[in-house]
């Protein structure tokens, strides 16, 4: 199993959170803001780090090395979605290098394979030319480990675009089962998909299944910020509830405009959390 991955799943239950928060805000500012605010209550925290104004470049001070060090003392995993797509050798550049440096300070990135197998590998030795240690963590009362002290893995993940949430997307069956073939050939680097559902089917798939379009229903809203399941928003982006996508058997649920626009976004996470939380502990353990 992918290093991360094992992270993730003991961070899932020690949290008792299944819940990444979508940043998609547009100042960096109130994207560290953010972070501080639902940390306690989730398990991964997702960036965009291209709709940020205000960005700090900074390897030591800036937003990259904050965003990490609030990732530390929350405990959670930073995903920049920045779902390369481009030849191995750009995409090595578009990680490593330019204005954010991703590598530096996101454990975890996604990548479409449209371009073919490739870009997983060239994904996959930029990140092993990352020069990053592994950290220890102090998390107070670590319930099942029996010291306090986690060591962060030093490795950094990959998610493939298995499929989509957007109406219309070409991400069909065969382009589906074709990630999955890909995925199992670099096992050591993808943790897993951005999917609908859980794409494990051979004994030794252990992959992580992170899905977005998510939203609460109406009766079960604080506020109105959110979208209805069942419906898409003005531009095709469709909706699902928490619980339906847990149930599914989806490792994680990720919630965007539903947490960021709402009044309270602490509130509105701890929501999402406990919904989803619990729709984990009903699901039948494999
Ligand atoms: O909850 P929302 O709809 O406000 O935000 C959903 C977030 C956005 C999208 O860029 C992202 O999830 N997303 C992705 C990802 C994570 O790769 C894939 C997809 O198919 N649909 C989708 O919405 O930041």
């Amino acid at each position: 199993m992918h290093p991360l991955t094992s992270y993730l799943r003991r961070l899932i239950r020690h949290k008792r959170s299944n819940l990444c928060v979508s940043a998609d805000i547009t100042n960096a500012d109130e994207m560290l803001a953010l972070a501080r605010a639902v940390g306690p209550s989730i398990v991964v925290f997702k960036t965009h780090a291209d709709i940020l104004s205000g960005w700090d470049p900074d390897p030591v001070h800036g937003t990259g090395a904050k965003l990490a060090a609030i990732a530390r003392k929350y405990l959670f995993l930073v995903f920049e979605d920045r779902k390369f797509a481009d030849i191995g050798f750009t995409v090595q550049l578009q990680y490593a290098g330019g204005v954010h440096r991703i590598v530096d300070w996101a454990h975890i990135v996604n990548a479409h394979v449209i371009s073919g197998p490739d870009v997983v590998r060239a994904l996959q030795e930029a990140a092993d030319s990352w020069g990053g240690e592994e950290i220890n963590e102090d998390v107070g009362d670590a319930q099942e480990s029996g010291s306090d002290t986690w060591k962060l893995p030093s490795k950094r993940g990959l998610l493939l675009l298995a499929q989509m949430t957007s109406a219309g997307n070409f991400l069909n069956e065969e382009y589906t089962s074709n990630c999955v073939a890909i995925a199992r050939q670099y096992r050591e680097f993808v943790m897993g998909f951005i999917a609908l559902k859980p794409l494990n089917s051979q004994p030794e798939d252990d992959f992580i299944v992170m899905t977005p379009g998510c939203s609460l229903p109406p009766e079960e809203s604080l506020d109105d910020s959110e979208f209805v399941p069942g419906s898409e928003d003005a531009l095709g982006q469709q909706y699902v509830t928490p619980k339906e996508l847990i149930l599914r058997g989806c490792d994680i649920v990720i919630v965007g405009r539903g947490i960021c626009n709402a009044t309270d976004p602490s509130a509105k996470a701890e929501q999402y959390r406990g919904v989803a939380w619990q729709a984990y502990e009903e699901r039948p353990k494999l």
